[in-house]
């Protein structure tokens, strides 16, 4: 949109007024903030209504993203960018005497999510926008978002995230559209008209009331709705059922057992025994999301079977599943659609993404659980597999093993990913290996079965978040470069590979990074109150904690170089400071130890001044977040990328990294190995062993972590450092850690590949220290990151998938 900095002052004084009778000098931050805010959905909402309307008036063919996790970070910032405003906002604001980055600091990130899987649906909600795709997001509206981290004596302290404390004012409460969602009960069949009714009786009613928020695409007039739902008691209930009984406390009681259900994201991002309460969560929203639509689309007047011209349904893994079943339930019961009609409906509607391989992550409820929740939709549920059992007995007929083996229910349990996969028409990995693993190895059954439905669609992110926003420098030097069409073309980044090699521009793309390591510095002064070396080397590991994304394996080559220096003080190394950043799941004791670790490894190095010479620093950032993501990646040279091979689905952050111009160091792993297909051999740095090898080490069970101990003194000593009181904390603070190397037997190969690490690590030093070449790297990985817009990835999603 257009709009002058002499309207926009305007509109700020008045909307300052409006809503708190201030000016400017009198105003907070805060109050600023929400007043600037305001300004910007106004700014939008035309363009929101006409949307809306659009979408109804053509009937166009409607996109809705299911997923129990957004993880949208920080709104103000992104949309002044998206409208194409933020830097006239930034120059009215500046002669207003307000600094428009302090008020972006002031918004709570929207953190609900716990990680790769929740950014994915944000950044796919920004690209769907951006690109004028129809394109919604729906999930819940988490009271409390994911927890916030303290390090309070290098352990991890979980505080709640209060998000909406100050209020909320991007989202839009819409009480006209609540609907209601109905749990346990009993189901009874009755004939009507010659045919078998299901009644669903002596429920519990619950009332799902949205809020919506717009998304605001870039550079275009498109203005879509992320959907989020609140779990709410039914007004007549509170007040009267219980109420009018005389018992008070059980009334409130009853609305809090309620209220609960969109109260807090579960803060694991892998696993966890069945718990009713997730499984109410999952239910909730998505019935909520799916009687939302249909009311839609009936409202349209569109004949309901034809639903699947008109609507598709992505399954942001195995977490929305119950959506097949329950889509089959209102079109059967509520529609009076025959079973196969419906279920032509439901398949053609779903698809379903799949995000990780390890199989404990694989959803699975126990039947007992599930069926007392939800009686009508564990029918359906039974029914369905009955009908697949019988397609499965036919192709493979005596084959029991098969049955078992591909059966939605087996042994007390329903297995989700299968239903998913059985109620959709397209089944998708997040990154080539981890596709190829699905159809070869852990889907294997399903992928021989349905010939054409598994496909690949490598993830992606927004460059307008990553790069736009957090890299405004190197923003500036592309477009003085190459122009500005990488912006709404990003694959158009290739231009800036002409440049690797031309002194000027490898100058500027260094300085730009020396910028903002710089401002790094300063931040990290400000707020961790701790020095940081801004011309060290920032070597950076931030992500979910997680035993197979190894960051010990980066632990312990920082003690091998520490304990190098102790013997060598005047060993020759690049000063680096290593940066770790991420949360551990509050019951992943294993990965709360790492954190404890991390803190103990830095405390014993950074206060060992004589030693090291300012060669070695260790940095853990507290409350690894959306926006503390943004100040670092721009200033990382080295992207950590070390999971053990076959282990991360794809990895998102390592778009990131690559995108703004640090090099990557990394196992054949996810969608490391697509970067280095991009940026080739030279531009990227692999160690470790490779798929196969881990494969045949798993499967032929060869190998043995204490033949390594005993061989490598580098690694005995290390390992005894876990617990020997040498890093100055008591002998057992790690004995999980050291029995999951050495008793355990090291499930994910830190020591088997720690030789290969501690080498490559060594040659990023070497090649850090010609400047020009290095510089050349960096800018290889800038311009090859186009492919990894999101953008990209949608476009497939839309054509392959969504028919849109
Ligand atoms: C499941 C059951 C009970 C409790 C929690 C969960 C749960 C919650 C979140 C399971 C998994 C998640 C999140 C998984 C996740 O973030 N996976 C990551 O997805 C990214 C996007 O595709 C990939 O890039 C990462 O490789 C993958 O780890």
């Amino acid at each position: 949109m257009y709009i002058d900095k002499k309207s926009i002052k305007r509109d700020f004084i008045n909307e300052l007024t409006t809503m708190y009778s201030e000016d400017i000098k009198g105003a907070s931050n805060l109050h600023k903030y929400f007043a600037l805010s305001e300004l910007v959905k106004k700014y939008s909402s035309q363009n929101w209504m006409r949307t809306n309307r659009k979408y109804k008036n053509t009937k166009k063919k409607q996109v809705y993203y299911f997923s129990m996790e957004f993880l949208i970070g920080r709104l103000l910032g992104n949309n002044l960018l998206n409208l194409g405003i933020k830097d006239v906002c930034k120059q009215a604001l500046k002669e207003l005497g307000i600094n428009l980055n302090e008020l972006e600091e002031v918004e709570s990130d929207a953190g609900l999510g716990n990680g790769g899987l929740g950014r994915l649906a944000a950044c796919f909600l920004d690209s769907m926008a951006s690109l004028g795709i129809p394109g919604h997001g729906c999930g819940i509206r988490y009271y409390y978002g994911l927890f916030e981290q303290k390090i309070i004596n290098g352990y991890q302290v979980e505080v709640p995230d209060h998000w909406l404390r100050d209020g909320n004012i991007w989202e839009t409460r819409k009480e006209n559209k609540a609907v209601k969602i109905r749990f346990s009960g009993n189901v009874r069949t009755e004939i009507k008209n010659n045919s078998l009714k299901f009644i669903h009786e002596n429920y519990e009613e619950i009332l799902a009331v949205p809020y919506d928020t717009p998304v605001i695409g870039y550079n275009t007039d498109t203005v879509n709705t992320l959907r989020l739902w609140n779990a709410e008691v039914i007004d007549s209930d509170f007040d009267f059922d219980f109420f009018s009984k005389g018992d008070y406390s059980k009334a409130v009681e009853h609305k809090n057992s309620i209220e609960s259900i969109s109260q807090v994201l579960y803060p694991d991002d892998s696993k966890e025994e069945g718990k009713l309460l997730r499984l109410k969560q999952q239910y909730f929203f998505v019935s909520a999301g799916l009687q939302s639509i249909i009311r839609t689309y009936k409202k349209m007047n569109i004949p309901i079977n034809e639903l699947d011209k008109y609507i598709a349904v992505q399954i942001n893994d195995t977490h929305p599943s119950v959506a097949v079943a329950e889509l089959m339930r209102i079109l059967i019961d509520e529609e009076e659609i025959s079973w196969d009609e419906a279920f032509k409906i439901t398949t053609n509607v779903m698809s379903y993404t799949n995000h990780t391989i390890l199989s404990e992550a694989l959803e699975k409820w126990p039947i007992y659980m599930f069926k007392k929740l939800l009686p009508r939709i564990y029918m359906i549920i039974e029914e369905i597999n009955k009908r697949f059992c019988e397609e499965i007995k036919n192709k493979y007929p005596n084959d029991n093993k098969k049955l078992n083996d591909m059966s939605i229910i087996f042994n007390g349990e329903i297995r989700m990913a299968y239903l998913a996969i059985v109620g959709s028409h397209s089944v998708n990995g997040v990154a080539k290996l981890h596709t190829d693993l699905l159809k070869n190895k852990e889907l294997k059954n399903f992928n021989e079965f349905y010939e054409r439905k598994f496909n690949n669609k490598t993830n992606g992110i927004t460059h307008r978040r990553w790069l736009l926003k957090a890299n405004p420098s190197l923003t500036k030097i592309l477009c003085e470069t190459i122009g500005d069409q990488w912006i709404k073309n990003p694959l158009e980044l290739e231009k800036f590979s002409k440049y690797a090699d031309d002194l000027n521009i490898q100058n500027k793309v260094r300085e730009v990074k020396e910028k903002n390591k710089i401002s790094f510095c300063n931040y990290a002064r400000r707020v961790y109150g701790i020095e940081i070396n801004p011309y060290s080397i920032f070597d950076v590991q931030v992500k979910r904690l997680h035993a197979y994304k190894r960051q010990m394996l980066n632990v312990f080559n920082i003690l091998n170089l520490y304990y190098k220096l102790k013997e060598n003080p005047s060993l020759d190394i690049i000063p680096r400071t290593f940066f770790f950043g991420g949360k551990a799941a509050p019951g992943y004791y294993l990965a709360k130890q790492i954190i404890k670790f991390i803190n103990t490894v830095a405390s014993k190095i950074n206060n060992d001044k004589d030693a090291i010479h300012g060669k070695l620093k260790v940095v853990f950032l507290p409350n690894y977040s959306v926006s503390l993501a943004e100040k670092i990646i721009p200033c990382a040279d080295v992207s950590e990328q070390i999971s053990t091979a076959t282990k991360e689905a794809s990895g998102t952050g390592n778009m990131k990294f690559m995108m703004n111009g640090a090099v990557t160091i990394a196992t054949l792993d996810g969608a490391n190995i697509e970067i280095k297909e991009a940026v080739g051999d030279k531009n990227i740095v692999i160690f470790g062993m490779n798929k196969e090898e881990v494969l045949n080490l798993e499967k032929n069970n060869s190998y043995k972590s204490n033949d390594y101990y005993y061989s490598d003194p580098r690694l005995k000593r290390i390992i005894n450092s876990l617990i020997d009181t040498s890093l100055n904390v008591s002998s057992s603070e790690f004995k999980d850690i050291y029995s999951s190397l050495l008793e355990k037997n090291d499930e994910y190969f830190v020591l088997k590949d720690f030789d290969s690490y501690v080498n490559a690590q060594d040659n990023i030093d070497k090649l850090y220290r010609d400047k020009n070449k290095w510089q050349e790297m960096c800018i290889m990985n800038i311009s090859k990151s186009g492919i990894f817009s999101s953008d990209n990835t949608i476009k497939k999603y839309a054509k392959d998938i969504w028919n849109v």
